[in-house]
């Protein structure tokens, strides 16, 4: 793929990333300090879109990077540049949905065996288009594509971005929210392909998504915070509206489908109940993005399962469980496949899928028990 030169201006971030130092914990509670025109809260703060105070989204990272890395070459903010770029493409294209001939069918299956909706197979090609021409690109891994695609082989291919391009595609034709979900992970020295991409969740450098539904909002962390973003339709630019995103330590709903519950595992069967008995209330979109976004916001719990249709779980591992991971980390937030901390699973393949238990962090902490004691009573 022909790139053109995408380096961007002095201080933004590039060959020094944010810290890297996920190994081993749980929650990083760090906070960070912006300059104070960003205006940091402890708990997350909404902004008003004001014509005269506005931050876009690119002006942010280049700012974070800035104070952080000021040797720093500009790569990796072009590559969320990039990300950004493909998701305005999306959004528009759903925002025509029903007027041009985009809703339903493609007519092929994707390598995970679903049926491939016309909008998934665009907004792939957006983010391929968009991303593969930064520079420094080494990999692109989409769920819509069983291989990875080498974009650099050279040392100067460092990153590798792994993607969902179009999650919860199958509600499109029903108006409900959807979303695009992505990892970038620092392709190791002298490791290229798959191998390159089999890496532990924290080691991410920086994980997003942007979710398109009543607002488009982009939601990301480079480890020093999660900060969300509104499309501004007026001006075509993503604008602070959330700094310092933190979720809620508790909150009063689950989001799981029922349906399969009586296939769930005893542990998570005696959890619900738990809950259940507690007052909580239910939730459930079936787009991951829009049923976490709520729950990064409001608090809760998202779980899937393992199921008797999908006993290793449905969602994949490192396009959808680790980048949410990584954000609901970086928000106080915990998530967990069984007793194991999503973040610390080595993966043996680019689509694995993996069981997902994702929210507050006393929630999790309770499903963690739950499950602690059914593995020792086993
Ligand atoms: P689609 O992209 O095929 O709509 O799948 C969406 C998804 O991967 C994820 O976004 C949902 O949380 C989950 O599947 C819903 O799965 P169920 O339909 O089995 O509840």
């Amino acid at each position: 793929m022909r790139r053109p030169s995408a380096r961007l201006s002095r201080g933004s971030l590039g060959d020094q990333e944010p810290g890297q130092d996920y190994r081993g914990r749980f929650a990083n509670e760090k906070d960070f300090a912006l300059k104070p025109a960003l205006c940091v809260a402890p708990q997350t703060q909404c902004y008003s879109a004001n014509e005269h105070m506005l931050v876009t989204v690119q002006q942010h990272i280049l700012q974070q990077q800035e104070d952080q890395f000021p040797a720093a070459r500009g790569n990796f903010s072009s590559l969320l540049s990039g990300m950004t770029l493909a998701t305005k493409m999306i959004q528009a294209k759903i925002r025509r949905a029903g007027l041009a001939d985009i809703l339903g069918s493609a007519g092929a299956t994707n390598v995970q065996g679903e049926a491939q909706q016309k909008l998934d197979v665009y907004a792939n090609q957006a983010v391929l288009h968009c991303v593969g021409a930064r520079e420094s690109v080494a990999l692109l891994v989409s769920e819509e594509n069983e291989e990875p695609i080498t974009i650099d082989q050279s040392p100067e291919g460092k990153y590798i971005i792994v993607f969902d391009p179009l999650d919860g595609s199958s509600n499109i034709d029903v108006n409900v929210s959807v979303g695009t979900i992505f990892s970038i992970l620092r392709r190791p020295d002298d490791v290229h392909g798959e191998s390159a991409v089999l890496q532990e969740g924290w080691k991410q450098v920086a994980a997003g998504y942007v979710v398109y539904g009543s607002s488009t909002i982009f939601v990301y962390t480079a480890g020093q915070g999660v900060f969300g973003f509104t499309l501004e339709p007026e001006i075509g630019a993503f604008v602070l509206s959330f700094a310092n995103m933190k979720m809620p330590m508790r909150g009063n709903t689950y989001s799981t489908n029922e349906a399969y519950s009586d296939t769930f595992p005893d542990s998570y069967r005696t959890y619900l109940n738990n809950m259940r008995s507690r007052g909580y209330g239910s939730r459930y979109i079936g787009s991951l993005v829009a049923d976490f976004h709520r729950i990064l916001l409001k608090g809760g719990v998202f779980l899937y399962p393992p199921t008797k249709k999908n006993p290793h779980g449905k969602l994949r591992l490192l396009y959808e469980a680790n980048p949410l991971a990584f954000i609901a980390e970086q928000a106080g937030g915990q998530a967990v496949a069984g007793s194991q901390r999503i973040m610390d699973i080595k993966p043996s393949s680019i689509h694995q899928r993996t069981p997902l238990v994702i929210g507050s962090r006393e929630e999790v902490i309770d499903f963690h028990r739950i499950h602690s004691a059914a593995s020792v009573g086993a």
